[in-house]
Parts: structure tokens; sequence; C-alpha cells
């Protein structure tokens, strides 16, 4: 049977139709997913570690899952919805670093991959777990150069020891934050710096309110011929924090000197003219970021399976000197 030609025409339009909805089908049905799940979603270098993650994903055409884990109940959920919606691993910064035993069964009960970022899984005896693919900040390195930073800033303003003192704020419940500052202390020490004149000054929380807690409790102690502070903690929070008691106590911006670490964190303070915060080691969250999200989705689509260590050494200092200039370098300046 012959059908006019408007009807023919029509038919093959419908077939061409169905045809580009069936290969989008298909499209969909093998786009990867995968999940990037952070500690603390509100610190920007989590943020910046997301946004990577997620041009990773546009370069390799996959997509990224991101969930907010302030806590190990929310963590096992995140990870039973990840698999609900068809991911097939994940990268994590944890909450908690002894959660690393029940992430990992959760996430073989769901048959999913896991690389951890940052902050490495620990055993229930407290060791690392060496077998989940880890990337993170070679810690007591970048510390080191958080300590010489200090330093060299005192020596620069003509700091005397003998009125100096250092307020370092510890977390050492995470091995990335020991290192860090034992790091910081080790580079101290080894400037000069008089060991009796370092206070240390255990952190509750990884925020600016716990480091002001845990400077302000170090700053009653100070003798009275304290005259100029060094700050120092694991990241850019722990020492924003301290920064903020030691303005408090009545100390002028010229008589601290404040180094944090992670640079992304410390942005909108540097852009204030003057402050006790001098500056921070930023390494590069942009690069762990893609990274760990690219390693990941070759692990899940050819099976190439990540290193088990991968540490990264390579820090700036920023100040308010070339904050911008080095930002921008890296496409973080907005
Ligand atoms: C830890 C800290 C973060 C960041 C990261 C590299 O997770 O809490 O602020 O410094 O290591």
């Amino acid at each position: 049977m012959k059908h006019p030609r408007g009807i023919r025409s029509l038919c093959r339009a419908a077939l061409a139709v169905t045809a580009v909805s069936l290969s989008c089908n298909l499209l969909a049905a093998e786009e990867v997913k995968i999940g990037f799940l952070v500690k603390q979603a509100e610190e920007p270098w989590f943020q910046t570690e997301w946004a990577f993650a997620e041009k990773a994903g546009k370069d390799k055409g996959f997509k990224v899952i991101k969930i907010a884990v302030p806590d190990g109940e929310k963590t096992l959920s995140a990870i039973d919805s990840l698999a609900a919606n068809g991911a097939k691993g994940f990268v994590i910064c944890p909450p908690d670093v002894s959660l690393g035993p029940a992430i990992m069964a959760k996430a073989k009960l769901n048959d999913l991959k896991v690389i951890a970022v940052d902050d490495r899984f620990v055993d229930a005896s407290g060791k690392f777990m060496e077998d989940v693919p880890y990337l993170g900040m070679a810690a007591f390195e970048v510390g080191q150069k958080q300590g010489a930073a200090m330093a060299a800033e005192a020596k620069k303003r003509g700091w005397d020891w003998k009125e100096t003192y250092a307020v370092i704020n510890t977390f050492n419940e995470l091995d990335t934050g020991k290192k860090r500052t034992d790091g910081s202390v080790d580079a101290l020490k080894k400037a000069g710096f008089p060991e009796d004149h370092i206070l240390y000054s255990a952190l509750k929380t990884l925020d600016v309110p716990g480091s002001m807690d845990s400077t302000n409790s170090a700053l009653v102690k100070l003798p009275s011929g304290a005259k100029n502070l060094i700050i120092g903690g694991m990241n850019d929070n722990t020492v924003l924090g301290g920064v903020r008691a030691t303005e408090s106590a009545g100390f002028k911006a010229a008589n601290v000197i404040g180094i944090g670490i992670n640079g992304t964190d410390a942005i909108g303070e540097l852009k204030k003219p003057d402050s006790g915060f001098f500056g921070s080691m930023l390494p590069s969250p942009h690069i762990e970021g893609y990274k760990t999200a690219e390693m990941m989705y070759e692990w899940v689509t050819t099976g190439k399976e990540p290193p088990k260590y991968t540490a990264m050494d390579e820090v700036t200092l920023i100040t308010r000197e070339n904050f911008k200039q080095e930002l921008e370098k890296i496409g973080l300046w907005n």
C-alpha cells in the first residue's frame, strides 16, 4: 500500500525522533556517577575540591554527586543513597578517620570503590588502613614550611626571641593535623625559637570559634614579658580564631604573626588591609579535587587502580602582597 508523501515523511520524522531518544537513553544509562563526600562543606577548601572534581567530570564526561557528611550517621546513609543513585564509587574526607572500617564495610556491601582524600582512615587499633587508596598533604613537610615562614617573618620584623611566644593550636586526634603542627614546631626550634616559649593548646573543634577558645586558654598563661606572638595551627580556621583572640587580648597586628594552611579559607582575611593573620601556606586543592575524581573515574571505567598513597608537598606562602596573583595562577581568584 502506498502512503501519501506527507504521511511518509511524518513516519520518517517519528522514526528519527525514536532513534535519537533511544540513543539518549543509552547514553544516560552509561553515564558514570561518582560520589564526593566531605566532612566540612562550609570550608572553602572542600568547596574548591568539589568544584575541581566537577571540572574533571565535565572534561571526562562523568557526574559528581556531592554530599556533605558532618557525622558518622550521615556518612553511612550517604553511601546507601549513592548506591541507590547508581554511583560506582566515591572519594571521601571523613568526619572522623576511625569511621574507616565502617565506611569500607558499607561500601563493600554496596559494591562501591573508595578513595580517601585529605584525612586518612585508621582501623580499630589506630593503624592507617593502607589498602585504601589515599591522597593527601605531605603534612610534616608542609608544617615545617609554615614554621619556617613564621620564623622568617619574625626575623624580618627584628623580633627578639626573649619576648616572643608561640601558641600552637593542636588537633592530635587527626594524623594530618598532628604532623602539620609537629612540623611547624620542628622548624621554629631549628630557627632558634626557645622551646619553653611554645604553648600548646588542644582544639575541641576544627573551626574559628574552636581556635579562638583554645588560644584564649593559652593567652592567660603568658608571662607579662610576652610582647610578640606567633599563632600556629593545622589549617586556616585553627589560626584565624587564634588571631581574633590576640586582638581581644589587646595585641596589635604588628606584634602577631599567624600563618595558616589551606589558603582557600583565608582569602577574606587577606583582603583586609592588615591583621595579625600574616599569610597561609597554599597547597593544591584544585589538583586534589580534580585528581581524586579522575582516579575514581578511571578505576570504575577501566579497572586501573589508583596508587595506595599519593602525597602532595608543594605549597606557596600567600600573603597580602601576592595572594591575588598566586590564586589567579591556579584559577582560584573570583
Ligand atoms: C584536613 C583539614 C582541612 C584541609 C585538609 C587538607 O581535612 O581539616 O581544612 O586542611 O586536611
